[in-house]
């Protein structure tokens, strides 16, 4: 696949918690980290976002007394996965891993630090209203056609790949460099809906 010069590398959330070792870790999400260093050299814009919550977020089990990690329940936007705490603002999960070496990444996203709205996409949060300024910022520098990996495949990428076409970019994920949490059937249930919407999905291999 022959690379262009309004392409735009989007790398989501390699940090410390979603990774062996940490409070939400996905399985294999270790494995990417090279391959995204190796992506990362082939594209001039590279962007990543960063799940960034406060103690206390709405998505935490912990503040929901008698819920359990994994259940779901209903809030005013809709059906939430119940999460582990994680990524919370200054610790080290939150972290991007320190084996990520992309020194060129022009602009970092945080998502998910309002206490009330989780945000897995990293345009907008999951009331699927509150922007991020994503959209905004890859439309000012000219951006069209974004290269998705990262974690989760099923949670965060998806999200991502999902308002990417909704917001007029084409998108397309490398499947091979993303890992998913795949908690009931989500894993699934994210392909059936990239597919549907005209999110591309590739290998890393069509790329290097
Ligand atoms: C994510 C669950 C909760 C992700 C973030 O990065 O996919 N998943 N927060
Ligand atoms: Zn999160």
């Amino acid at each position: 696949m022959r690379l262009r010069a309004d392409d735009a590398l989007v790398v989501v959330d390699i940090q410390y918690d979603f990774l062996p070792g940490g409070n939400l870790a996905v399985a294999g999400g270790h494995e990417i980290i090279e391959p995204v260093n190796r992506l990362a050299r082939r594209f001039a814009n590279v962007i990543q976002t960063q799940d960034w919550h406060p103690a206390g977020h709405i998505s935490f089990a912990s503040s929901h007394p008698g819920l359990a990690p994994f259940q779901t329940i209903e809030l005013p936007y809709g059906i939430q996965v119940l999460w582990p705490d994680h990524c919370i603002i200054g610790t080290k999960g939150a972290q991007f891993s320190a084996a990520l070496d992309i020194p060129h990444v022009q602009a970092v996203i945080r998502k998910g630090y309002r206490e009330t709205i989780d945000s897995y996409s990293g345009f907008l949060e999951n009331d699927h209203k509150t922007s991020t300024g994503l959209a905004g910022y890859l439309r000012e520098r000219g951006l069209k056609r974004l290269f998705v990996c990262g974690l989760a495949t099923d949670f965060c990428v998806a999200w991502t790949a999902e308002d990417g076409i909704e917001m007029g970019f084409e998108t397309v994920v490398i499947e091979d460099a993303t890992r998913a949490i795949d908690t009931a059937g989500s894993l699934d249930a994210s392909r059936t809906r990239m597919d549907a919407m005209g999110v591309a999905r590739i290998k890393i291999a069509d790329l290097l």
